[in-house]
């Protein structure tokens, strides 16, 4: 371990794997598919959003054209997390394995991180046009999210430089994200519980929804940073199978958190439309 150390420094355990065994070819494809499927997936969800825009009242679009904003930077960066991962490797045809390219660019997830921060504070912001507070203030919930939806990523995105090479000081930034962690679900769930008084009976049953979709697919993103550790235990491994184990579950967290969260507040906002008397399906009736 440490004669590759020595030559990657600060690089995230794919390199190490690459390095130390090769990726084989299932394990590098799976990889470059379930990548690419992640910014197929977010310009479908950019149509969805467009399109179902007008179906809900106007006061809540805004909900819908900030999933729109999600949709547009998250498939961009997918992309280019998609195309760092194939030009970092060459195929080997002595060892039959994938390997890093000489003179190329290394793999990393920082691209990730520095997405998040655009997107966890729009995801955040975005169920307060759905939700009416009803003893919070919408400025102090909006400042808390962005706070702590900022300094999480900020952390988390220095640890993860030290997955290999200190595991220590990438434990202690971990930690520390996951206060802010704890602070965003503590503020989320006070939003959702107020939200449900004086919602529609079937505006409630979908805001429970987003509790469940919210906690699954929040925590996923952790369980990705740790992945190195939980094949490997007190040393990351060096193992292939966590290195795809870390693509699908950034890609389920990234369609659960971005798409079908953005979807399930379009149905709230739906049902709080027509609870209103905003009956899209009849906008365009001849009378
Ligand atoms: C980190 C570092 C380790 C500890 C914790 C983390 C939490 C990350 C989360 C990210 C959510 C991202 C979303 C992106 C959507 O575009 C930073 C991995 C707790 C919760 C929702």
């Amino acid at each position: 371990m440490s004669d590759l150390i020595e030559q990657l420094g600060n690089a995230t355990f794919e390199n190490y794997v690459a390095l130390d065994s090769g990726f084989t070819e299932m394990a590098y494809q799976m990889s470059a598919h379930v990548l690419t499927v992640g910014y197929a997936i977010m310009l479908a969800g950019l149509l969805y959003f467009a399109i179902t825009l007008k179906t809900v009242a106007p006061k809540y679009r805004m909900s819908s054209i900030l999933s729109a904003v999600v949709m547009v930077s998250a498939a961009l960066l997918l992309f280019i997390q998609s195309m760092n991962w194939t030009s970092a490797m060459v195929y080997d045809t002595e060892t039959a394995r994938y390997v890093l390219g000489d003179g190329q660019d290394l793999f990393n997830n920082g691209y990730r991180y520095l997405n998040w921060l655009i997107d966890v504070p729009m995801l955040l912001f975005q169920i307060l046009f759905v939700v009416t507070l009803t003893n919070s203030k919408f400025s102090s919930v909006r400042n808390q999210f962005w706070f702590s939806g900022t300094a999480m990523i900020i952390t988390g995105y220095i640890g993860q430089f030290y997955e290999v090479t200190s595991p220590t000081t990438f434990f202690i930034w971990g930690a520390i994200s996951t206060l802010f962690f704890f602070h965003i679900l503590f503020v989320m769930y006070k939003v959702i519980q107020e939200g449900k008084e004086g919602a529609p009976a079937e505006a409630q049953r979908y805001l429970g929804y987003i509790w469940i979709l919210f906690l699954f697919s929040w925590m996923l993103y952790p369980g990705a940073y740790l992945m190195p550790y939980l094949f490997g235990g007190l040393e990351p491994a060096l193992s292939e199978t966590a290195v795809v184990a870390r693509h699908i579950t950034y890609t389920i967290a990234d369609v659960s958190s971005k798409v079908i969260y953005g979807i399930l507040l379009t149905l709230t906002a739906q049902a709080m439309s027509k609870a209103e008397g905003y009956e899209y399906e009849k906008l365009d009736t001849v009378s």
